[in-house]
């Protein structure tokens, strides 16, 4: 997303932050000048890889022992009342899910794209059971936040595969170049917020509708203007899906309070730190797990 006026002047002032050229050399996987060409294009980039099987199997391993996640899912409902069950967090904490979605391979990149530094705007990890994970509406996450007095979309997430998604168990679906149509109106469809279908539908008959289909490790980039959904799981595969949300320092809510956090220094974690954390809490949570 091109920088406003002043985020141009803020990076201006900012020369050693790491979202400029000077600290590129320095990051694990850097993404090219034609992946950020392909974000800013098509509002998504998928970075296959990014994180590698055995992190992929300490998160999954964990993820499925966690009696938290067990006790009191959040559930997002679709409108036949099929649920995909989520656990959201505003803040880091110390376990497993922020060290991914602090790792500086996401944040760094991140930087990147936004052209700027960012924060941890939310994170959640989010359960698509077999047979009966629900639906996601058509909307764009901007037209959310928008109501969290964020001035512009300046926001993007990073949506890590934690095991595979397809079509067939219901993975993200995006129209290509759709966050270029700004923020489109939104309204409830069922209990969820969705986005004007008259203009999905226009849309999609001009662009690309994209399927994120992905293997564990595998990364999806998008920005808040791009409009996405996804299928209900008929399957009989389980979607686990972490997601990271990232806002641009300049960004920061005019007015609190917003439901969201305002500009706070994100702690990266070192990408070679990742597999190190990730077994530690995994130690903790297989010791505590259900038998
Ligand atoms: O992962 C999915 O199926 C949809 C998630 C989504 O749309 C969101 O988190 O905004």
């Amino acid at each position: 997303m091109p920088p406003s006026p002043q985020a141009r002047e803020l990076t201006k002032s900012k020369p050693d932050a790491d979202y400029t050229g000077k600290e590129r050399n320095r990051m694990s996987r850097i993404f090219t000048p034609e992946d950020i060409t392909h974000f800013h294009t098509k509002g998504y980039y998928i970075a296959r890889s990014l994180f590698d099987a055995e992190e992929m199997r300490l998160l999954i391993e964990v993820a499925k022992a966690d009696r938290d996640f067990d006790k009191a899912p959040q559930l997002h409902k679709d409108s036949s009342g099929m649920a995909s069950k989520l656990r959201l967090k505003n803040f880091c904490e110390d376990d497993i899910y922020s060290a991914f979605v602090c790792a500086k391979r996401i944040v760094d990149n991140m930087e990147l794209l936004i052209g700027d530094e960012v924060y941890h705007w939310h994170h959640k990890m989010m359960l698509k059971e077999p047979r009966i994970g629900g639906a996601w509406e058509w909307h764009q996450d901007y037209g959310y936040w928008y109501m969290n007095h964020c001035l512009y979309p300046d926001i993007a997430s990073c949506a890590i595969a934690v095991d595979r998604a397809g079509k067939d168990n219901g993975c993200m679906q995006l129209i290509s170049g759709s966050h270029l149509c700004g923020r489109i109106h939104h309204g409830m469809t069922g209990e969820q917020v969705g986005a004007d279908m008259e203009r999905v539908e226009a849309l999609l008959k001009e662009r690309e509708l994209v399927y994120a289909e992905m293997n564990p490790g595998d990364a999806l980039f998008f920005h808040s203007n791009t409009l996405h959904r996804s299928d209900q799981n008929r399957s009989e595969f389980p979607r686990w899906t972490l997601i990271g949300c990232y806002n641009a320092k300049r960004n920061n809510p005019y007015k609190q309070p917003s439901g969201h956090p305002s500009y706070h220094k994100l702690n990266k974690i070192e990408d070679d730190q990742v597999k190190p954390l990730a077994q530690k809490y995994w130690k903790a949570a297989i010791a505590t797990a259900k038998p």
